[in-house]
């Protein structure tokens, strides 16, 4: 790839957007950029042995050798292009202990004894959770009250220390139950492209979890658990905490995580434009006020852009949501989601464009905090 010399900034570690979470968390050095495409022959050289700095088309350099202040200077003979630190710190890798020799100093090693691991990250980040709200009276609308069950989520994801991922651990509470029809919750795993645009199936067992109480592996669907399978109504407040193992030669290093609950084993009720699972009872699609699409294939190996044409009425309303936020104020029982929040309708009916924060403006007259 040519060195882009219209770029205006040049940032490593974290992405250029500065949105807080998507930071590089890990050792950085020896960092080149060159303005040529390098040969096999020379990518090894340069992966045995350090450049001189006055290499043909070395245009930067950065050693990262000062080990103190707030400059990492190119060292490319061509000069320019100091770096300015910002949140970083030093370290000598060469005085930092690693225990468990995955080349990651233990003082950056989550797993300093495991060097199947290095390091975690949750999602999503500082007090925020994922909350995950649903109607269970799908196809219909009903009541809309949309909080027959809210679950309140972190997701924690594991890499090792090649920033492989490999593994992570789903954190879930049920913040509330506003119905009495359903039975169980699931999570179905799938690889996604990164920017969870596209997301693939996964042939059987790419992911693998534990089973502490109340999440069994779902033997009808691959990748994919019951949470407090047949005991939901009776378990607000009450969490489940496991972990998965993700295959990275299989899935990649990005997965995307769907949640959804079911009344019947076959009435499966997702977020907008998520798919069923392939246990679900197609002939539902399309009846009552669902307009969604009404086959579909689960073939692993499939891949397939979001939002699906699932889980939407003729005008765009969904029965599941995922809302990130620290708390969310609940519709009050039998209360229609639209009173409880003003700007919600305008919000689904626009695809998302219009009033992006809606869940932030609850009127407090129709809605409230457990
Ligand atoms: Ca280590
Ligand atoms: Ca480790
Ligand atoms: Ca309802
Ligand atoms: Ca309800």
């Amino acid at each position: 790839m040519a060195y882009n010399n219209k770029v205006q900034i040049t940032t490593f570690g974290r992405w250029g957007d500065k949105t807080p979470d998507k930071y590089f968390h890990g050792l950085l050095n020896n960092i080149c950029i060159w303005n040529r495409e390098l040969s096999d022959a020379e990518i090894t050289a340069y992966y045995n042995n350090d450049p001189s700095g006055n290499e043909a088309g070395l245009v930067g350099y950065w050693k990262f050798n000062e080990g103190t202040g707030n400059v990492a200077d190119n060292s490319a003979a061509t000069g320019g292009f100091a770096g300015a630190i910002y949140g970083a710190s030093w370290m000598n890798i060469s005085t930092q202990p690693d225990t468990d020799g995955d080349g990651v100093a233990d003082e950056s090693d989550y797993w300093p004894e495991d060097a199947s691991k290095a390091y975690n990250t949750v999602y999503p980040s500082g007090n925020n959770f994922y909350f995950h709200l649903n109607e269970d009276l799908w196809p219909n609308f009903g009541d809309y009250d949309f909080n027959d069950v809210i679950l309140k989520t972190k997701v924690h994801q594991y890499k090792n220390a090649q920033n492989e991922l490999v593994g992570g651990r789903v954190i879930s509470n049920v913040y509330w139950i506003g119905g009495g029809i359903p039975r169980g919750a699931g999570i179905e795993w799938l690889k996604s492209n990164g920017t969870a645009t596209q997301l693939t199936y996964l042939p059987e067992n790419a992911v693998t979890f534990s089973e502490p109480p109340n999440v069994q592996v779902d033997l009808e669907v691959k990748n994919a658990v019951k949470l407090f399978d047949n005991n939901l109504i009776e378990s607000q407040n009450e969490s489940v905490d496991f972990e998965f193992a993700w295959d990275n030669t299989v899935g990649g290093n990005h997965l995307w995580i769907q949640s959804y609950i079911y009344r019947e084993r076959n009435h499966e009720i997702h977020a907008y434009g998520s798919p069923p699972t392939n246990a679900a009872n197609m002939a539902l699609f399309g009846t009552g006020d669902d307009a969604s699409a009404v086959s579909w294939s689960w073939t692993p190996g499939t891949t397939f852009p979001v939002p699906s044409a699932f889980y939407k009425s003729g005008t765009n309303l969904p029965w599941g949501l995922e809302v990130v936020a620290p708390e969310f104020w609940i519709p009050n029982e039998k209360t229609e989601i639209l009173l409880a929040y003003p700007q919600f309708r305008a919000w689904a009916e626009s695809g998302g464009t219009v009033n992006p924060a809606w869940y932030n403006n609850p009127d407090g007259n129709y809605a409230h905090l457990p």
